[in-house]
């Protein structure tokens, strides 16, 4: 096959993967975020889970790449038990959207001060688990698949507590909600290094997850969230060998320059973000069948918001359409030869490959606007928000 055949070839299959890319957005972003030092309430928040869902079907709508939403309890937390939940699932579909992964909080209650999970307070660990088992109820009633676990336990001073006896007591509480997931759910155990605790997180790596993750069974899996790692971590790495183990779940993308930033995906550092992909395709993360949650975890403290998760929509179609643009034969080839710089020479030539006139091509393929910032800007949906959502509680992080 020539060389421009070859290329043809590589540019039909991808525009086959993108057209049915999807990008899960989380309900909190679309909601006022910031720091310890302030949160920037912006006009036109949502202040209701339904007025969330108003606007990630604006993001689908126009990216048609974001069909699911993450719901996080109890900021995304609806009267009438499991039928409002239900009631709120369809209200998603009515909309072009669905319901996705289920995000407990544990992190955000006094009684947590000590741990929640990990407590020495047995009270307090019951109180806990309870959370996490009303969280799979609401996924019974939303259809959702995944229930999302991080938990922000940790210590601040050696010697707070006991390490080992921490870990004892998270593995028994994953135990206990393991066991009461149906057959089609899974849980997602998402690690980070600090944060709020600043010396020992009891879920620091993805060796500590991955750990409790086998002893647990095959329906608990890994969460990358790619801003939860030290400076200098190689990501793709993790990525390469959790695939290799069956037990990469699901991704929490977003980027950083220092620490959990929480910043648009692909802003801080596009090639990071274009390896970690290249990783997923080589390990099967981009077949129909990976069953592979790709989700947006972000804050968009000062930026409008719907844009910005368009936009980080766009980063992450872009990253997926390079390396689907990889030549894998020569890649191949020059890694059997020990041709370092062919090597490298291949996967460069992929990254630094202009999508975006393939991605055009793909939106208009679907029938949507090749251009989804200007749509967006165009369709007025955001002087829509800013005049009608007035007054009410605007949705945050209740911190
Ligand atoms: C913790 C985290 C987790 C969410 C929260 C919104 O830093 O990444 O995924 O629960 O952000
Ligand atoms: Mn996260």
């Amino acid at each position: 096959m020539t060389g421009s055949t070859a290329h043809e070839a590589r540019t039909a299959a991808a525009k086959a993967v993108l057209k049915r890319q999807s990008i899960e957005t989380p309900s909190w972003a679309y909601g006022n975020s910031g720091t310890r030092f302030k949160v920037f309430a912006q006009a036109g928040v949502p202040r209701t889970p339904r007025e969330k869902l108003d606007d990630a079907a604006q993001v689908h709508a126009f990216t048609g790449a974001a069909p699911t939403v993450a719901l996080h309890i109890p900021w995304d937390r609806v009267e009438g038990g499991p039928e409002g939940y239900a009631e709120l699932a369809a209200y998603a579909e009515e909309r072009g959207v669905r319901l996705g992964a289920i995000n407990s909080n544990v992190f955000q209650d006094d009684d947590y001060k000590l741990g929640s999970v990990t407590n020495p307070d047995p009270a307090v660990r019951r109180k806990a688990v309870g959370h996490l088992l009303e969280c799979v109820d609401i996924m019974d009633a939303t259809g959702s698949r995944d229930l999302k676990l991080w938990f922000s336990d940790g210590t601040n001073y050696p010697g707070q507590d006991d390490l080992r006896d921490r870990q004892d007591r998270l593995a028994e509480a994953l135990r206990t909600v393991y066991d009461r997931l149906g057959d089609d759910q899974r849980m997602v155990l998402e690690y980070k290094l600090f944060e709020p605790a600043f010396y020992a997180t009891d879920v620091p790596d993805w060796g500590t997850s991955y750990a409790h993750c086998l002893k647990l069974g095959e329906k608990a899996q890994v969460c990358v969230d790619t801003g939860h790692h030290a400076p200098g971590t190689n990501i793709e790495f993790i990525v390469a060998f959790l695939l290799r183990e069956g037990r990469l779940g699901a991704f929490d993308f977003n980027s950083r320059f220092y620490a959990d930033d929480d910043l648009m995906v692909g802003a801080a550092d596009p090639f990071q973000l274009f390896r970690i992909l290249y990783e997923v395709r080589r390990g099967g993360g981009l077949d129909t069948d990976s069953g592979i949650a790709f989700m947006l975890d972000q804050c968009h403290n000062i930026e409008a918001k719907i844009p910005a998760i368009i936009r980080s929509v766009m980063n992450v179609q872009e990253a997926t359409a390079k390396v689907l643009l990889v030549d894998v034969d020569a890649l191949a080839e020059a890694q059997r030869e020990g041709d370092v710089l062919a090597a490298n020479g291949v996967l460069m030539d992929a990254y630094n490959t202009d999508v975006r006139p393939l991605l055009e091509d793909v939106r208009e393929e679907l029938g949507l606007d090749p251009d989804p910032m200007g749509a967006y800007k165009r369709s007025g949906w955001q002087e829509r928000i800013v005049k009608e959502r007035v007054g009410g509680e605007q949705a945050g992080w209740g911190a």
